[in-house]
């Protein structure tokens, strides 16, 4: 990838703008918005897939590839969109789901009629004992088999049922998505996101695997590297900006996936970090966020990705997970403060930032009571087998509270009017009420908004090398509650200091910043004075950044 300073925004189509009232966001409401993602000063957009498909899983269930489902536009409109984004200076990334199909794409459909040149195109195995062949569990919580009477075959799904793995051990599949990709280049497209892209290659003796989560036999595969690497370089998409989403992927294998010589991908987005609110590790089990495993995380990945050559995709939000400031920040006192820091500390990281949309507004969880409020097949499916393991129905609603993938999916908040300038029509998801006061057309006339901070940042990573090209170095700050890290360039040092508890902490940082330069700070008065003291009483969820 050719800079190493970009930062991206991700849309989440169905959410984003809707342009024609029917209460869907579409590809000429992405359009609409383009000079305001544009005053972000991100560089390039992540739209999430519009293709044809049958929506249960909101489009990452691709019955076509090479086309625009015509809910959310024409390819007439998605050419346009494209073309006006180039015209402002910023690249579409679209969303390439290659690891399954719908089960409505026509390969599928030609599967299912026992044409054996496209059921290779799948997974396709005899059963065992008149069950699956194996005892695997799907990612939302289903089995991942699933049997075809007319054939008397299962098919592998590692995630819904009507979204069928691709078997990429087959050369003509590999081809068809390299025809995929060759397809959006020429329509303009600078960069693509893999969805899933480490599920991709299977075990070669599918048959010696044991029961348990199906990913989890299917990650980082033993042609994983190959299969990427082909992709790559037979598309001639290497120095494009690429991105592959790796589901409980190793650091090992991101440093390879995105070292420059691998000629695979520009970085990765890899999940450990999201995960420490999980109770031993189960989504689907609360407990609050582990702030040293968190901290430790990010120093490890951090630390050894500078010192390996890999390059890190670095994020807090995405369409999966839930809003960052009801995650790990305060939705109430400290809703500005928390957001802000949240917002310094990844985007002065070694790595290129994802902004997702609504959270350079600070948009929360959704907060819905009653499970009718739920569209996302994941969370629908876990309230079931929540209220199957005996967990009463008001916890399993606040579990879907904390953890839904819908609480991204509210739309976004462009103003305080009813279908929160979305949409004219009735939106396909509810808003949580905050969004008279959380909302872009209040954050713009508020020169000290979260929304005018998220503007501060992306410009940091314009104006000083050193935290595009910059090695990292985390500090021990004597408080596991704050982290401190060190970028530096040749003689120049940037000090980034987050505090991530609601309580004042107090920190001893081992050089003497008080005659540097504060490029970013979330409020504390008189920074410098206090910084000449050794031991500095941080405010609650205070972060600043001092160039030296
Ligand atoms: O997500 C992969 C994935 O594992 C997600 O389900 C997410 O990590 C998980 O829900 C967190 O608990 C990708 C897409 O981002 C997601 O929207 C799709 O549902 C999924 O793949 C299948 O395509
Ligand atoms: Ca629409």
């Amino acid at each position: 990838m050719e800079n190493k300073n970009s930062v991206v925004y991700q849309i989440y189509v169905k959410s984003f703008c809707d342009s024609n009232g029917d209460g869907i966001g579409d590809l000429n409401g992405i359009r609409s918005k383009l000079p305001y993602i544009k005053s972000l000063g991100v560089d390039y957009i992540w739209v999430t897939p519009f293709y044809p498909s049958p929506m249960f899983d909101n489009g990452y269930d691709v019955a076509d590839y090479c086309a625009v489902n015509p809910m959310f536009g024409t390819m007439a409109d998605c050419e346009a969109m494209i073309a006006e984004a180039d015209a402002l200076g910023m690249g579409f990334m679209f969303d390439m789901v290659f690891n399954h199909t719908s089960w409505n794409h026509e390969w599928f459909k030609k599967a299912l009629t026992g044409d054996p040149e496209y059921m290779d195109y799948y997974i396709f195995r005899d059963g065992v004992n008149g069950g699956p062949p194996l005892d695997w569990t799907a990612s939302f919580g289903t089995p991942a088999w699933e049997y075809v009477p007319a054939l008397d075959k299962w098919y592998l799904h590692l995630f819904d049922k009507s979204q069928p793995d691709l078997n990429w051990e087959n050369p003509k599949v590999r081809e068809a998505l390299k025809n995929v990709i060759r397809f959006w280049k020429g329509k303009g497209v600078k960069g693509f996101r893999f969805d899933v892209l480490n599920l991709i290659s299977k075990p070669a003796r599918l048959e010696d695997c044991g029961p348990g989560s199906g990913t989890s036999y299917c990650k980082d595969g033993h042609r994983i590297h190959e299969f990427i690497r082909e992709m790559v370089t037979e598309t001639g998409i290497e120095n494009m900006i690429t991105v592959g989403e790796m589901a409980s992927t190793t650091l090992e294998n991101c440093v390879k996936y995105s070292h420059p010589e691998s000629r695979e991908l520009a970085m990765c987005f890899n999940f450990h970090h999201l995960k420490v609110d999980y109770k031993n590790g189960d989504k689907w089990a609360l407990m609050e966020p582990d702030l040293a495993r968190l901290r430790q995380l990010f120093q490890e990945w951090q630390e050894t990705m500078s010192q390996r050559g890999g390059w890190c995709a670095v994020f807090w939000c995405n369409h999966d997970q839930p809003r960052v400031v009801s995650r790990f920040g305060d939705e109430g006192a400290y809703w500005k403060q928390s957001a802000k820091m949240l917002g310094t500390f990844i985007h002065l990281l070694r790595g290129t930032p994802y902004i997702y949309q609504g959270e350079e507004l600070g948009m929360t969880n959704a907060h819905y009571t009653s499970i009718e409020q739920y569209n996302d097949v994941e969370s629908v499916n876990y309230y079931k087998i929540l209220l199957e393991r005996g967990v009463s129905e008001a916890d399993a609603l606040e579990v879907l509270r904390q953890r839904s993938r819908d609480n991204a999916r509210t739309p976004m908040q462009w103003s305080a009017k009813p279908g929160v300038g979305f949409t004219d029509g009735k939106p396909w998801l509810e808003s949580p009420d905050n969004y008279q006061s959380i909302n872009v057309e209040a954050e713009e006339q508020d020169p000290d908004s979260i929304l005018n901070y998220y503007r501060k940042l992306a410009k940091l990573r314009k104006d000083y090398p050193v935290i595009a090209d910059g090695g990292i170095r985390f500090l021990d700050a004597g408080n596991g509650k704050v982290f401190a890290y060190e970028r530096s360039l040749g003689g120049q040092r940037l000090t980034v200091v987050c505090n991530f508890s609601g309580d004042a902490e107090t920190v001893a940082l081992d050089s003497d910043l008080s005659a540097g330069r504060v490029l970013i700070s979330n409020g504390g008065e008189n920074l410098l004075d206090r910084l000449a003291s050794s031991r500095l009483t941080l405010n609650p969820f205070e972060a600043f950044a001092i160039l030296t």
